[in-house]
């Protein structure tokens, strides 16, 4: 049981119209139910010897926090709490979008609502809309204040009315917490510059290269090609501080507890905006030690989990997103293990699953995909993942060599031959993508793109090939399918939708040219949108596609993320066959065929399935039945079927 389980068993049955006092008793349930671990984590990071008052700083701060809660949130984390994993739902279909890019503003995108429930969209990830640097900014990952939006985007209280028209839609919102690192322009950062040494220990500085070079040894560089080494000297300090992304982003040091004590202050009051889900960005990165890579460590994971039941004593009903694109074995460590199984993120993203699906893409094969998603760890019960195609950030091809090893491929050519494939460097691929952060030195790269150029519709328009356009609509929605009917929640990236293409424009803009993940951070094609009603374009059948696929998601509760997912081995490395439910009536069997030929099905192995009957079956995408010919089921190039007993 985790600790929201528990909290759920101790808050019992909510009374009708609970009063402030009966509030304040259940506060202080949960921080009684929370203490003990609470205080174990914070002195296991922070030595009871020197920090005991910090900790009963920190009980305190908890109570104001919550009194700054509104009333409407907190009976809103009462009903979350007696739901129980309210986010395993089927009904969660989510979008990620750059509000100045999809809007303009804040109340633009209030306007845009029409649009959302349209597609079947109820949980947005608004990617940072906070105070930033006026020139480079990584896309608002370079944060000036976690508390205000920044200008362009609107006023403190555009976010306020949005949040709350959110809430009356029923729409879950997901907003960023930085929480490694924040601008150079960040209060703290600036009284550091001038000298304050209480401010330059929110960072890791130092006068001198020593300590830096120590961890030099050890530290991989997250940007290679724009921001080698893992330190800047600022001249103004005489200090070197650690900036593990780009220079103008510097580190926290959560070494220091009193960093964790305002950053938790930062954080509630996100959640207090009406936030909830919280994207804890990079948090793979939070604990730095000298001789190791610095990422994944178990001071982070400790580190996470602190957050995590402090935020739960004040906010249970916000919960945390991991974004640690990381080795498969080390995402899931991310829900927590042993005693905080189910107690640190309660979403993770499914990178793995995401680069096996474009691996699958290039290879016209499902080995490695089945190979890595039979040994991926299970996650503990009240978790859940976001699973996604395309998101704002390069696709990195983190899978594990010895997985590749297994299927005969050597990692390091098959790696290059990804990175050839979708980069533009075989004259057959379909593909138009580009390198992210090449390095010469190890030969790595990532990859990035449109899912729509990377499934080749940009080159098949651009070649007026219409066979090249079909393939490439079919594969988004093969991709996507896969993606609407797998256990957690599926996020669209914006602009797939309506098959948007790369948007070379930012090599014109000198904040942005180094930095080719904005060749997938389009502005919104409101055009193309305003004739989507037009049959046969291809963003009309696209859009199609993806609508269909979610409004039958929705109606599909075998699809809410219960542990009740199987592969099955189909006996044809082309296609991805998995089920979802324990083999009930209502149970649904997604068919994907990743080759460019018509693939083939035994029919009797359907039968006894129970997916096949009298020669007949059903596919929801494809609505009717379909024959069987001569015990064979034949798949289309690239079809996805979802099949339903009959
Ligand atoms: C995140 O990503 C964000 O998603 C990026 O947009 C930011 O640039 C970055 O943090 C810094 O805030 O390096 O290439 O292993 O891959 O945390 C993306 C995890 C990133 C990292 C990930 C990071």
């Amino acid at each position: 049981m985790n600790q929201a389980a528990i909290h759920r068993a101790l808050q019992g049955h909510i009374q009708k119209d609970p009063g402030a006092a009966e509030l304040k008793r259940l506060f202080e349930k949960r921080l009684a139910a929370n203490f003990t671990l609470l205080q174990s984590l914070f002195f296991s990071l922070y030595p009871e010897s020197a920090h005991r008052e910090t900790f009963f700083r920190l009980q305190d701060q908890l109570y104001s926090l919550f009194k700054k809660r509104s009333r409407d949130l907190k009976l809103q984390d009462l009903r979350r709490l007696e739901e129980g994993n309210w986010y395993q739902s089927e009904k969660w279909v989510g979008m990620q979008l750059y509000v100045d890019r999809f809007s303009g503003t804040l109340k633009g995108l209030e306007e845009k609502l029409p649009y959302f429930e349209k597609l079947g969209i109820n949980f947005l990830h608004l990617m940072p809309i906070n105070k930033r640097p006026k020139g480079p900014n990584d896309g608002g990952y370079a944060v000036n204040s976690y508390t205000e939006v920044d200008p362009a985007f609107g006023q403190d209280r555009d976010l306020a009315r949005l949040t709350s028209s959110f809430r009356e839609k029923g729409i879950c919102l997901m907003l960023d917490f930085v929480v490694n690192h924040t601008s150079d322009e960040f209060a703290w950062a600036k009284r550091a510059r001038k000298g304050d040494s209480e401010f330059q220990a929110y960072y890791y500085t130092y006068p001198d290269r020593s300590i830096p070079d120590l961890f030099e040894e050890s530290l991989p560089e997250v940007f290679p090609e724009t921001s080698p080494g893992n330190f800047t000297y600022i001249p103004e300090m005489q200090r070197w501080v650690m900036t593990v992304f780009n220079t103008y982003q510097w580190d926290l040091n959560y070494t220091n507890p009193r960093v964790f004590l305002s950053m938790l202050e930062n954080l509630v009051e996100l959640a207090n905006k009406g936030v909830d889900v919280v994207r804890f960005d990079a948090l793979a990165f939070l604990w730095k030690k000298i001789g190791t890579d610095s990422q994944n460590l178990p001071e982070a994971h400790r580190l996470v989990s602190l957050f995590r039941l402090c935020l739960q004593v004040v906010a249970p009903g916000v919960i945390i997103l991991a974004e640690a694109i990381v080795a498969p074995h080390e995402i899931v460590r991310y829900f927590g293990e042993g005693a905080l199984e189910g107690n640190e993120c309660e979403i993770a993203y499914n990178a793995t699953f995401m680069a096996c699906l474009w691996n699958s893409v290039a290879t016209k094969k499902t080995l490695l995909l089945n190979r890595s998603l039979r040994a991926m760890p299970p996650k503990p019960d009240p978790c859940t993942w976001i699973n996604y195609v395309r998101c704002h950030d390069d696709i990195g091809l983190g899978f594990d060599d010895a997985h590749i090893a297994a299927l005969g491929w050597d990692p390091g050519l098959h790696r290059r031959f990804l990175l050839d494939y979708f980069c533009q460097r075989l004259d057959w691929s379909p593909a138009k993508g580009a390198v992210f952060m090449y390095n010469p030195l190890t030969g790595d790269g990532r990859i990035t793109g449109s899912t729509a150029s990377l499934l080749g519709l940009e080159k098949a328009l651009e070649e007026h090939n219409a066979a090249g356009i079909t393939d490439a609509i079919s594969k988004i929605g093969l991709l996507y399918g896969i993606v609407f009917a797998s256990p957690g929640i599926p996020l669209v990236y914006a602009g797939d939708e309506i098959g948007m293409l790369n948007d070379y424009s930012y090599r014109g803009d000198p904040d942005k040219s180094d930095d080719s993940r904005w060749i997938n951070r389009p502005v919104h094609d409101w055009e193309t949108v305003s004739h989507l009603e037009k049959e046969g374009t291809h963003a009309s059948e696209i859009y199609r596609n993806i609508q269909k696929l979610i409004s039958l998601r929705k109606e599909l509760p075998i699809l809410a993320d219960q542990d009740n997912t199987r592969l099955h081995d189909a006996g044809n490395e082309h296609l991805l066959v998995f089920e979802r439910g324990s083999g009930e009536a209502d149970s649904l069997l997604v068919v994907a065929n990743f080759d460019s030929s018509a693939q083939v099905l035994n029919a009797s192995w359907l039968t006894a399935l129970g997916y096949v009957k009298n020669g007949e079956y059903r596919n929801l995408i494809d609505e009717g039945s379909k024959g069987i010919r001569s015990g064979l089921l034949e798949l289309p190039p690239y079809e996805l079927l979802w099949l339903v007993k009959i």
